[in-house]
């Protein structure tokens, strides 16, 4: 299955797929703990079963957020100084944040915004949603990159403005606490300094509501795993000999210790992928998503070393945001 190098210096597609075949190898040949990356998550399939999980009755966080949102508008906009370039990570279709921008509309008179995502097809989107929902003075530009690199990009074309970086959704809880650290020390490299971060993040609680907001009664977060897991595969090119032989359960464990739920699916025949040199073992199971959860000490710990510190928060029952100042 040898591929000729690109002659032209440009990157061949086919390299795109084996850098990503390499990753998923990577996590798959371990002797233990074996994982595949949250990124595979989200094909068209993945995204449409996670906007079906955003709806369920026992996923809480997307909800809560809207609500904590909507309930501290107007003090979260005290902290965003007129003036300042909010600057959204992972915007999607920006329904959210039109919220949040129409807020300092209102209190500033104008707002300018920059919003940072892979998907083309979001940024058509979020440009059509904020024409339509916020009203008054609002500038809008959209930067379709990773976070790092769409980040390094805001800073070159606006190497003086004060930076507002938003980070909705409780995106950061897929990093370990490790590759949290290093993305916000990536991120305050990549914005130099004059930056604050409003990071919304799901709080820390009882296990029985995370345990059925990760394993909810209709399966629909079973089969957003499940299809994470067949993703993966068809990018390795592996068809199963059998029906059976992928079947899997899947599992939910609440880590007490690491505070985070962990979601795995476990393969009851094992199965093995010989050209990638990947063996299943019967009854062994697959790390496929941690989904961490937050006390204001750990997002203190999480933050401390790229140099941003707390300097409000505000929580409603389940949720909360902070807003996070770099030292000038
Ligand atoms: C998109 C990372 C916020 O962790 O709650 C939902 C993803 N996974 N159900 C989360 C998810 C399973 C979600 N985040």
């Amino acid at each position: 299955n040898e591929q000729s190098p690109s002659v032209n210096g440009k990157t061949d597609p086919d390299d795109n797929d084996r850098v990503l075949q390499e990753i998923i190898v990577e996590g798959l040949s371990r002797k233990s703990r074996k994982e595949v990356p949250y990124r595979f998550l989200y094909d068209d399939r993945g995204s449409e079963l996670y906007e079906s999980i955003t709806k369920l009755e026992e996923y809480y966080p997307f909800r809560a957020e809207i609500d904590l949102l909507d309930e501290f508008v107007e003090d979260i906009t005290n902290h965003i100084p007129d003036g300042s370039l909010v600057v959204e990570l992972g915007c999607g279709s920006a329904l959210k944040t039109a919220h949040l921008l129409n807020a300092l509309v209102a209190r500033h008179g104008r707002c300018r915004f920059v919003g940072i995502d892979v998907s083309e097809s979001f940024l058509d989107e979020a440009r059509c949603n904020l024409m339509l929902l916020v009203e008054g003075h609002l500038t809008v530009d959209l930067v379709p990159a990773d976070y790092i690199e769409g980040l390094r990009q805001v800073r070159a074309k606006y190497p003086n403005d004060s930076l507002c970086v938003v980070w909705l959704g409780s995106g950061v809880g897929n990093f370990s606490q490790k590759d949290a650290i290093y993305f916000f020390e990536d991120v305050s490299n990549a914005v130099k300094s004059r930056c604050r971060l409003f990071l919304c993040t799901d709080m820390w609680k009882k296990d029985e509501i995370l345990r059925s907001a990760y394993h909810d009664k209709q399966g629909v977060t079973e089969a957003f795993i499940r299809n994470g897991m067949s993703h993966a595969l068809r990018i390795l090119g592996h068809e199963p000999a059998t029906a059976e032989e992928l079947s899997s359960v899947y599992e939910v464990e609440i880590n007490q210790q690491l505070k985070q739920v962990e979601m795995y699916l476990r393969f009851p025949q094992g199965f093995a992928v010989p050209k990638h040199g990947i063996h299943i073992r019967p009854g062994e199971r697959v790390l496929m998503e941690i989904s961490r959860k937050f006390t204001r000490e750990s997002i203190h710990k999480m933050t401390e070393n790229a140099g941003f510190h707390l300097q409000s928060a505000w929580h409603n029952q389940i949720y909360g945001c902070q807003m996070l100042l770099d030292e000038y």
